[in-house]
């Protein structure tokens, strides 16, 4: 990931999302009226308006199936006719054959490293603010392994009373808690910063997911080896697979809120996320939430490990390195309709995206059609958690003129989301990580979006 060789995108490689699931007849049996109003309480009254209004003057597509007769309605179905599959024909459950599309991919644009690479999570095919646990997108640096959790160790050493190794049966007798994060790499929307427009959302900004997890707080391990928290400050997290991750990890995000996890979604973790124990350092980038954890050490300095030297590190335009940038700041982006969908006739649409921080949760959503000289105010979806994707939605009618699509969220701290061009002023153009820029979609006459950098 770090060799900028690896960011360039492959020409002529533009691809289309196929999770284009806005329908022709739907959308044009929807007309502008009454969708200025983006207030909650009012989105059904203004969406059943604009259907009235839509039945006054137009011949739509919606009105011609009910009174000329759709036989997918009028007539019997096969299915409706047969016995249907018995319970437990898939004792594991899995999504619709016509789903078959929704997949996390790896980049065109990107070029695997033996077994060192990233699979995105489809933003384009995902609804509410949860990844579906087959679809978090993946990022190893030495593959992902499958470990026996009967053989699975975790030791915790270093500036503590008494060193201690648990077992997986160990660790999962003690008092647990289930949270709500984001894992988002640092590197994510990274090829942005070269002016590399990467044709989707999916590789824009797949390397976000949003996860329930469940495990032990990091913080009562801590007290039950006795750590000293005078001189420790910091605590290294080492994972079991053959990259040797080792990350530092400062000891206020330790006492807080950091999960030594074994389950995602309700299940034990998969083992590409870490099977079957990983730290869940929420807020912070994907890189410190070690997978296949075995080992925690409590020290007194931070460890300038290799995963922090040579890699995470961020090239200011003054020519020196930035290390241990932590926080993944406050950030958001349009989902539908982003690069490679095609909005196929004019009228109404939702346009839906997500909003995070690691700082905290997230405090409103502006969404803007015009490149950013005029914004409204998005809904935003429950629950609102803390370091956690926010789903917003906002009504808009397209008018078949060229569009400019933009989100931007601001988190409780106050903070807002910058534009690309205020984020170069400050860091340059030759970073990887960390770029939280504003996302603009535009909108072609003929339908088509595409990935476009606006200051
Ligand atoms: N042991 C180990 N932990 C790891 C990694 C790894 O390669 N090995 N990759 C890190 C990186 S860079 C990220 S972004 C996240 C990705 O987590 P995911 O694969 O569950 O999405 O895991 C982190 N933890
Ligand atoms: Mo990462």
């Amino acid at each position: 990931m770090l060799n900028p060789k690896n960011l360039e995108l492959q020409p002529g490689k533009l691809q289309k999302a196929p999770e284009n699931f806005l329908s022709r007849d739907f959308a044009s049996a929807l007309t502008e009226q009454g969708m200025d109003d983006t207030r909650r309480g009012f989105l059904r009254n203004s969406f059943f308006a604009a259907m009235a209004a839509g039945v006054a003057t137009t011949s739509l597509a919606t009105d011609a199936r009910a009174s000329e007769g759709d036989p997918a309605i009028l007539q019997k179905q096969p299915w409706q006719t047969t016995l249907g599959q018995p319970v437990a024909a898939k004792p594991y459950g899995m999504p619709s054959k016509y789903e078959a599309n929704l997949q996390r991919r790896e980049s065109p644009g990107l070029t695997r490293v033996s077994a060192a690479s990233v699979a995105f999570t489809p933003l384009q095919g995902l609804f509410g603010m949860i990844t579906p646990s087959g679809l978090h997108f993946e990022r190893h640096h030495q593959g992902w392994v499958d470990i026996d959790p009967a053989q699975h160790r975790l030791m915790i050493n270093g500036l503590v009373k008494k060193d201690m190794v648990f077992t997986m049966e160990d660790l999962m007798r003690l008092p647990s808690v289930s949270r709500i994060h984001f894992i988002e790499c640092g590197a994510n929307t990274g090829m942005e910063w070269g002016n590399v427009a990467v044709p989707t959302v999916q590789y824009t900004h797949g390397m976000i997911s949003c996860c329930e997890f469940t495990g032990i707080p990091l913080s009562l391990l801590l007290d039950m080896v006795g750590a000293d928290f005078t001189k420790g400050k910091y605590v290294l997290a080492e994972g079991g697979d053959g990259s040797g991750m080792t990350r530092t990890i400062p000891m206020e995000l330790a006492r807080d809120d950091v999960i030594v996890a074994w389950a995602m979604n309700g299940e034990m973790l998969r083992p590409e996320n870490g099977y079957p124990l990983r730290l869940v350092v929420p807020g912070v980038q994907g890189v410190s939430s070690v997978k296949w954890l075995r080992r925690l050490e409590v020290g007194d300095m931070p460890y300038g490990a290799k995963d922090e030297t040579i890699h995470y590190v961020d090239l200011m335009p003054d020519g020196m390195h930035r290390q241990y940038t932590t926080i993944q700041e406050c950030k958001s982006v349009i989902t539908t309709p982003s690069g490679g969908q095609q909005l196929l006739t004019t009228g109404f649409y939702n346009i839906s995206g997500i909003a995070w921080s690691g700082r905290g949760k997230i405090k409103r959503v502006d969404v803007s059609v015009d490149g950013g000289r005029n914004w409204r105010e998005a809904r935003m979806e429950s629950p609102i958690l803390s370091k956690a994707l926010t789903r917003f939605n906002i009504n808009w009618v397209w008018d078949g003129k060229p569009a400019i699509l933009q989100s931007r969220a601001i988190d409780e701290t106050g903070y807002v989301q910058p534009p690309i061009r205020m984020l170069r002023e400050v860091r340059g153009t030759r970073s990887i990580y960390h770029n939280n820029a504003i996302q603009s979609w535009k909108v072609d006459t003929n339908g088509e979006v595409s990935n476009v950098q606006v200051g």
